[in-house]
């Protein structure tokens, strides 16, 4: 078989793109180096004439095919409906929602040419790998245009409860495409559950289990909870623990003293930056003799800039750590430290050692990839403690963390207090575990996993998530 990853973005090594180490995009192109195969996807680029055909670039035992997007496809497939429509509902945020009917025309339209585009690359073993929302319809374009390979998709975000995804205009017709799929892989058993209730609400279909059908297909929906690369990452971490201590002494006072408390993540309103300062402020407020001896540092590079909703999360987070700052700093300590600037794996992996609790908040989450680092980067001896949302993808196997409602401010300012106050033999007890579950449910067991149940290669019993 050759394996075709199909995905928003494609990231060429020949154009010298980064690829973040043990990240999504290392893991694909180790599976298409294994299998041989084509990637094929947006090049992030725009151009006045929509690409009419593709020429795929050829490095090593892997094809590349880039399609540019005219800046009206950008403006209605990227920022439009997958970014200001799906993105939001996805997240339960029915509230910032902007449904605009001309934007749906252009993510259909790209999806369309994404797949007229794709099918003369296509042989007649291969297996096709669809990733994420922004590509939805696609399986169901390529089907129209007589595709009958196996197709699968990857859905990394949460999938809401029927009744929130029917707000969306056109919303039983656009989950209808999902069962041109012969597998459609989950974050969560719970996305997996809101998805086959949506088909079961909005298309009558028929449920058998993780079995779903509406037409002529029968769909097979699953969770398949994505992971890092645990061993790379934890050796990262060793290396670069010496390298971090120096740039945070700005938060840990000059003597590295003071203890870290670490949130990093893209600055998005689903991952509850703002209600995370705010629960410092609370923390620091309800146990004054903690102020001066702890802070906390928030990286936060900004990401969707062009959407008006991450431009105000921006100015609300600075306006949050100034006010906090000035209403609780000292001469000589300052409380918040964001910083908004993206950092190399190593960095962060140091970082991560170095702080005594990491804060993981978001409102809502597919999965949250940093829960996972955090953990691998500790040091087995004297690990920090992982603050956790009940709401991120990964708080449905790790239960070890300290697990939080992150709308109750109250609540994580307390799990602040709990995880520096923790006993080492508790720490050490929690950590075990967590690093157990995450290191058996590593990228590459995710990978194989996935490509098993796609292709059959695999009896089902054997595909089951470790506990
Ligand atoms: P994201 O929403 O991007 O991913 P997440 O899973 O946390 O969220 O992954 C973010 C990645 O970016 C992590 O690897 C993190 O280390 C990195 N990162 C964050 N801030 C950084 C910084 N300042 N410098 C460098 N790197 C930084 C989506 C879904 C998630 C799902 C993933 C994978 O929203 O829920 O877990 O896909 O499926």
């Amino acid at each position: 078989m050759r394996l075709v990853v199909v995905s928003n973005r494609v990231t060429m090594p020949e154009r010298g793109e980064k690829v973040a180490a043990g990240g999504l995009a290392v893991a694909l192109r180790s599976a298409l180096e294994k299998h041989g195969g084509l990637w094929f996807g947006w090049s992030g680029t725009t151009s006045a004439e929509p690409s009419s055909r593709v020429e795929p670039v050829r490095l090593g035992n892997v094809s590349y095919a880039v399609v540019d997007l005219t800046e009206a496809e950008r403006q209605s497939y990227y920022l439009g409906f997958s970014n200001r429509a799906l993105w939001p509902l996805m997240h339960y945020r029915l509230g910032l929602t902007d449904f605009d009917r001309s934007d749906y025309a252009g993510y259909l339209g790209v999806n369309r040419r994404f797949a007229k585009l794709l099918v003369p690359q296509l042989k007649p073993d291969d297996v096709i790998w669809i990733h994420d929302y922004h590509l939805i319809p696609l399986a169901a374009e390529l089907r129209r245009r007589g595709v009958t390979n196996r197709i699968g998709y990857f859905h990394h975000i949460p999938w809401p409860s029927a009744e929130v995804f029917g707000a969306l205009p056109f919303s039983a017709t656009l989950i209808s495409t999902m069962t041109a799929y012969d597998l459609v892989g989950m974050q969560t058993q719970t996305d997996a559950d809101n998805l086959i209730g949506g088909l079961v609400a909005l298309r009558g279909a028929h449920r058998d289990g993780e079995r779903v059908k509406a037409g002529p297909r029968e769909t097979v929906v699953r969770p398949f909870p994505i992971g890092i690369d645990v061993e790379s990452f934890r050796k990262l971490a060793v290396a670069s623990v010496r390298a971090a201590t120096q740039p945070i002494r700005a938060t840990t006072g000059p003597l590295g003293g003071r203890k870290l408390v670490i949130g990093v993540d893209r600055l998005d309103y689903s991952k509850g930056i703002v209600q995370r300062l705010e629960a410092f402020g609370q923390f620091l407020r309800s146990h004054p003799e903690h102020r001066g001896n702890v802070g906390l540092l928030q990286i936060a590079p900004p990401s969707r800039s062009d959407v008006p909703e991450y431009a105000e999360l921006d100015r609300q987070s600075d306006e949050v750590a100034g006010r906090l700052n000035a209403a609780l700093g000292e001469f000589d300590w300052t409380p918040i430290r964001v910083v908004k600037k993206a950092y190399s794996r190593s960095a962060l992996a140091g970082f991560y050692r170095r702080a005594q609790v990491g804060l993981v908040t978001p409102m809502r989450d597919g999965m949250n990839l940093v829960a996972k680092e955090y953990i691998a980067a500790q040091n087995p001896e004297d690990p920090g403690v992982l603050v956790l949302s009940r709401f991120a993808g990964a708080a449905h196997q790790m239960g070890e963390a300290l697990i939080v409602n992150p709308y109750d401010t109250h609540e994580v300012a307390e799990a602040i207090r709990t995880a520096l106050a923790m006993p080492q033999s508790e720490r050490v007890r929690r950590f075990e575990r967590l690093y157990a579950t995450i290191a058996a449910s590593d990228i590459g067991w995710w990978t194989s996993r996935y490509l098993a149940a796609l292709t059959g290669a695999e009896a089902a019993d054997k595909l089951a998530p470790p506990e």
